[in-house]
């Protein structure tokens, strides 16, 4: 798991750095935003397409299939679909979190998760932009190989430094998953304020 996790940092640091470049630098006098709506973008896969989500999987692109379905519905008309075939330990989808001043914020990412076959389970990670902070990562390891639509919780702390917050949602190893109605919500200042 250590090496899955520093892996996964290590690409995500290179995937900032190449996404730096494209982006406009953020005013610093922008209003802190706790608008929770405006964090994830298609949230439930309502738009029929998976962007603006992005995929991360560990190594080969083939060992993961992500479809968005209509036939395994939490809310609405559309759900996504993962499948992984066990070839490769990790793989899932990544968005980064709306722009609003997140820094000191205590939050709490929620997917509803629904699964069959899964050998190992379901990740959340939460990485830290242009910061050295170390990612958040938390299992769900007691999901069992199937279940129906449940709901997935974590909180975590934002550091105090200015940053992006980008999330993912990992199926880990082999299994189907589907996901919607994915969450991040600020829930209070940070308590080590
Ligand atoms: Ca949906």
């Amino acid at each position: 798991m250590k090496h899955f996790i520093t892996v996964t940092f290590c690409v995500w640091i290179l995937c900032a750095c190449t996404q730096r470049a494209e982006r406009t630098p953020e005013e610093t006098s922008s209003p802190p935003s706790t608008d929770s709506a405006a964090l994830i973008q298609n949230p439930g896969f309502e738009s029929g397409t998976i962007e603006p989500w992005g995929t991360a999987i560990h190594a080969n692109p083939q060992s993961y299939d992500f479809q968005i379905v209509t036939d395994a519905i939490r809310s609405g008309r559309h759900t996504l679909k993962i499948q992984g075939d066990g070839r490769e330990p990790w793989g899932g989808i990544i968005q980064n979190a709306g722009s609003g001043d997140l820094a000191g914020k205590r939050m709490r990412l929620t997917a509803w998760a629904k699964g069959t076959g899964l050998v190992e389970g379901v990740q959340f990670i939460v990485v830290f932009k242009d910061t050295m902070a170390m990612p958040v990562d938390h299992v769900f390891s007691n999901l069992g190989a199937s279940f129906d639509w449940q709901e997935l919780h974590h909180e975590f702390d934002v550091p105090d430094q200015k940053t992006r917050v980008e999330i993912g949602v990992m199926l880990l190893g082999a299994g189907t998953l589907w996901l919607d109605d994915i969450s991040l919500e600020v829930i209070q200042p940070s308590q080590h304020h």
